[in-house]
């Protein structure tokens, strides 16, 4: 047993807010939470835990032991551990296919003229967009060229597969070449989003495919699908609120303000998000009248990041934390849309004042407000969430007002078109040569993407912490998303100083020159935030214009991708499609695979051969950063190696190949 699984308690979390609010509970009154629910929950079940548990008909639970080395039907351990993890990677990719239909539907609406509240806020990233997946403009308005990638999307997202049908252009167009060329090569090249899903949801039937390759490689299929519906919901995003810049804000529970009605939005969707946003800064008056300063809105998960990144909204906290807001006995309302919303928020609201509102028609929380978020009416539902926030705040029990008092600065905003502006103000001809240029020097050791959720089997946020300490010391190139990055920035690990703290002399040094370059006031922060969970889109993008810039494929760029406290369906679909796209992909808990070692291989060696991208499961933060580092420092090394062959033998560019 590890010393972490032996000191199993409720104090599990590296976050001294979190930490205040758990402590007090513990002395008050012991309300319930996602931490308590851990510990209740253990020891959790050795079958689920492996993979080798099959419940896809009724003739089971079928679990394999010593005893029933095969499911009733026949199903061997390696079918039963792919029928499972290519389910759960089709669950992840449709909530971010759903995200991006949601997207697409406002874009309809607005092209027919129903959604009014809603514009075209960003035209230069109209422009950027439709010429990369090949809308063409001559001749069209602005409105024609949106209509026409309302229309591509969402042909992209319902195109089903056949031998005629064109690739998925989103991502075909996103991607390099040589990674099309792959993905067709190897016959999972999606055609379109749902068909995707569909497909491999019946290949999963009892009956079905029996072959964990088969199996494990279509469902690959469908976690490339889900990057391109990633990148859908991304650039619509941008267009219709604006692509993030950089921007200052604060982070955690101590951006609560017991003076103002608090305000607390939750889940993925900018579409609502926004929208309260916006309201919010209007409808101050309305909050004086009933004794408040004004209305404060702050955000959870990944809505939090949307509205961080493109408004300078605090964030209040992250996944496993979601509950403890409430208990500060200040926040009014909580605004819920789609995903990563625990129904506990529920029942702990019920034991204060919170009121919780669940606004999306496949959101429902028993018990909870429902405001039908129709986007026709956008602004006056936003109102009406409001106002239910307001009202709440003259029920507050002030003597129950408990918010710790913690909060860092947080320097946000960093889409791709900012970080390459940044760039700019050093190499205005190739801003992305700043950063290859930095790597082939050795001044930095290559770039990890920070990514993915919070999970209560590592200690709440520390693994992202410790990573991140590590890598800075090495001098990695940081970028995060998700609850990642609301770990980081809970913890003051997205400013000047964390630089100053943590960083090695390299990364310092690259730092460094980009603030004197751009003249910033407020200096580059240690991590760079890329928004939320949808957008590791903006952290592949990167990836891919290094790749373009060396002229290789994207398994030759010395960057790695890390989630290590991975915990959602959606997580599983993300880190498939890092590996498959030709990442190294760090995961911090264990997937639900280990109980067939085929499967397993596949994941740590075989997706390497393939698609030149690989997982390693690593609890160790320090041991996993070490394996990161190998990674980065191989792929420098290789190219190296390449270059040298390239100049001995004169060809024109570097091998594509790894
Ligand atoms: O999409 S990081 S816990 S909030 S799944 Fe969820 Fe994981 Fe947080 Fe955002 Ni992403
Ligand atoms: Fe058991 Fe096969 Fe049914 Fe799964 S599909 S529950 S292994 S009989």
């Amino acid at each position: 047993m590890s010393d972490e699984k032996k000191k199993i308690d409720n104090r599990r979390t590296a976050d001294l807010a979190a930490l205040s609010v758990i402590d007090a509970n513990s002395s008050n009154g012991q309300i319930e939470t996602s931490y308590e629910r851990f510990v209740k929950m253990q020891p959790q079940c050795n079958f689920g835990e492996q993979g080798i548990c099959c419940r896809i008909c009724l003739q089971g639970p079928c679990r394999i032991t010593k005893k029933a080395s095969k499911g009733i039907c026949g199903a061997h351990d390696y079918t039963i551990v792919a029928r499972n993890l290519i389910r759960m990677m089709c669950g992840g990719c449709a909530a971010h296919a759903d995200h991006a239909r949601h997207m697409t539907h406002v874009g309809e609406m607005m092209v027919q003229g129903k959604a009014e509240d809603y514009t075209i806020m960003d035209k230069d990233k109209l422009y950027a967009v439709a010429d990369r997946v090949g809308v063409e403009r001559e001749g069209k308005n602005d409105e024609e060229v949106f209509e026409d990638l309302v229309k591509l999307a969402k042909e992209d997202l319902t195109r089903f597969e056949g031998a005629h049908e064109k690739p998925f252009t989103w991502l075909s167009k996103s991607i390099i070449e040589e990674r099309v060329n792959k993905l067709e090569a190897c016959n999972i090249m999606p055609r379109g989003v749902f068909g995707t899903i569909g497909e491999n949801i019946a290949q999963t039937h009892v009956g079905m495919d029996a072959d964990p390759v088969n199996l494990v490689f279509q469902g690959l299929k469908t976690s490339v699908a889900d990057f391109g519906s990633e990148h859908i919901a991304t650039d619509f995003s941008d267009i219709i609120f604006g692509t993030p810049k950089p921007v200052v804000s604060e982070a955690n529970l101590g951006v609560l303000d017991k003076d103002y009605v608090n305000l607390a939005v939750h889940g993925h969707n900018p579409i609502l998000s926004e929208m309260i946003v916006r309201a919010a800064r209007e409808m101050r008056a309305d909050a004086e009248k009933v004794g408040a300063k004004g209305i404060k809105v702050s955000g959870i998960c990944c809505t939090g990041n949307e509205v961080l990144m493109r408004q300078g909204v605090p964030v209040l906290t992250n996944f496993t934390s979601q509950e403890l807001p409430i208990m500060t006995g200040a926040l009014d309302a909580m605004v819920v849309d789609i995903q990563c919303i625990m129904p506990g928020i529920r029942a702990v609201a019920e034991c204060f004042h919170t009121k919780i509102i669940t606004t999306s028609v496949n959101v429902k929380i028993p018990g909870a407000y429902h405001v039908d978020f129709v986007e026709d009416r956008a602004d006056e539902k936003a109102r009406e969430v409001i106002n239910l926030a307001i009202s709440a705040y003259k029920e507050r029990n002030p003597d129950r007002i408990n918010i710790p008092q913690i909060k860092h600065k947080v320097v946000a905003g960093f889409s791709v078109e900012a970080i390459l502006n940044l760039f700019s103000a050093v190499n205005p001809d190739t801003p992305i040569k700043v950063l290859t240029d930095a790597i082939e020097s050795g001044e930095l050791r290559g770039v990890v993407l920070l990514c993915g959720c919070n999970n209560l089997k590592r200690i709440h946020d520390n693994n992202h912490l410790e990573m991140a300490k590590d890598l800075a010391r090495n001098n990695v190139f940081m970028v995060a998303t998700g609850c990642a990055a609301g770990a980081y920035a809970k913890a003051g690990m997205m400013t000047w100083e964390a630089v100053e703290e943590y960083a090695g002399d390299g990364l310092k040094a690259f730092l460094g020159r980009l603030n004197e370059a751009n003249k910033l006031e407020e200096k580059l922060p240690l991590v760079f935030h890329m928004g939320s969970c949808v957008d590791n889109s903006r952290a592949y993008d990167l990836m891919t214009a290094m790749a373009r810039q060396w002229g290789v494929d994207t398994p030759k760029v010395p960057y790695a991708a890390s989630a290590p406290e991975a915990m959602s369906e959606k997580a599983v679909a993300i880190g498939s499609w890092c590996v498959t796209l030709g990442m190294p992909t760090h995961v911090g808990v264990y997937p639900y695979i280990t109980g067939s070692d085929l499967v397993n291989g596949i994941a740590l060696q075989i997706a390497d051969d393939v698609y030149g991208g690989y997982f390693m499961w690593e609890e160790d933060p320090h041991k996993a950063v070490e394996k990161l580092l190998y990674a980065l420092d191989d792929r420098t090394w290789k190219m190296k190696v390449h270059r040298q062959a390239m100049e001995k033998y004169e060809t024109e560019s570097i091998s594509a190949g790894w």
